[in-house]
């Protein structure tokens, strides 16, 4: 029975399963939902995920959405090379990290790219500098990790390394906006205010099969 995977263009949640397959080099049918046609809310994706989101994965018969439980379900299935670590040490670490993305970044990230694309910069400076004064803490907690290592835990590419990775490439994508300059200023350049986050973000994007992941809208 062969993958298939239903996702979005743009969808960091999508993003983080294409990485996860490409890295794990496993052929899979590809299904890219158009959100502008709302295919993500059709009678069929909403059989698969009642939520209507992406990514869903299938499986034969099995069908598993929400990006943290593909990765697990990918990593259980095919476990070589592995996402979530060789030892149960790496994989406590790996889920750690994962956690604290998600409870202490993730919200003022997407909050950010949500003012910067849909809302408006205008009028919503107090809560652009609460999540700004947030990001910027766990960026540099991330920065710290990285200049230690490579990945963000232990020396390979992980589970961790995939659910950080499109978030933070989707605000850099968000901050190119003409409107966002005076936060871009803030944070950019890259290389220079968080280096060691960029040579992170070369290596990923080195990875093989990484450009079957890349948002085909972000090409145009
Ligand atoms: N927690 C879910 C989030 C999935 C999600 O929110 N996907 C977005 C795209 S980034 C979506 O499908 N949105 C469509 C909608 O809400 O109608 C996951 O990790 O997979």
């Amino acid at each position: 029975m062969s993958l298939e995977l239903w996702w979005g263009s743009g969808s960091p949640y999508s993003w983080r399963a294409l990485l996860a397959l490409e890295y794990k080099r496993l052929p899979y049918v590809s299904h890219q939902v158009q959100f502008a046609k709302q295919e993500h809310k059709s009678p069929q994706m909403l059989s698969m995920n009642p939520r209507g989101r992406v990514p869903v994965l299938k499986d034969g018969d099995y069908v598993c959405f929400e990006s943290l439980a593909i990765l697990h379900y990918l990593d259980r299935k095919f476990p070589d090379p592995p996402l979530f670590g060789r030892t149960p040490e790496e994989a406590g670490t790996i889920n750690r990290v994962i956690s604290e993305y998600e409870w202490y970044a993730e919200d003022h990230i997407q909050k950010l790219i949500y003012v910067i694309l849909f809302q408006g910069i205008e009028g919503h400076m107090e809560e652009i500098e609460r999540a700004m004064s947030h990001m910027l803490s766990e960026a540099r907690t991330i920065e710290t990790r990285l200049a230690s290592s490579d990945w963000l835990v232990g020396e390979q590419f992980s589970a961790a390394d995939i659910v950080v990775f499109p978030g933070i490439q989707m605000l850099l994508r968000a901050l190119e906006r003409r409107e966002a300059q005076e936060l871009r200023e803030r944070l950019l350049p890259i290389d220079a205010n968080f280096p060691a986050i960029a040579r992170w973000i070369k290596r990923v994007e080195a990875l093989p099969g990484y450009d079957n992941t890349y948002p085909p809208h972000w090409r145009k």
